[in-house]
């Protein structure tokens, strides 16, 4: 499964090392591929789309949508 998250806040290759790390911690989640340019994450993988939020807000940026 494929989810994409519009993400705010990321804006070089520190944030985008920081949310890949966040989400790459959770359970279920097999790859995670940032885009700065189009704020976008995408993650392949069974992890619940609330879970995916929750993480990338922890990590400092905000999820929007
Ligand atoms: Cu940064």
């Amino acid at each position: 499964m494929n989810q994409t998250f519009k993400v705010e806040g990321m804006s070089c290759h520190h944030c985008e090392m920081a949310v890949e790390r966040a989400v790459k911690g959770i359970a279920g989640v097999e790859n995670v591929q940032v885009d700065l340019i189009n704020k976008e994450v995408k993650v392949t993988g069974s992890a619940a789309r609330e879970q995916i939020a929750d993480a990338i807000r922890e990590a400092g940026y905000e999820v929007v949508g």
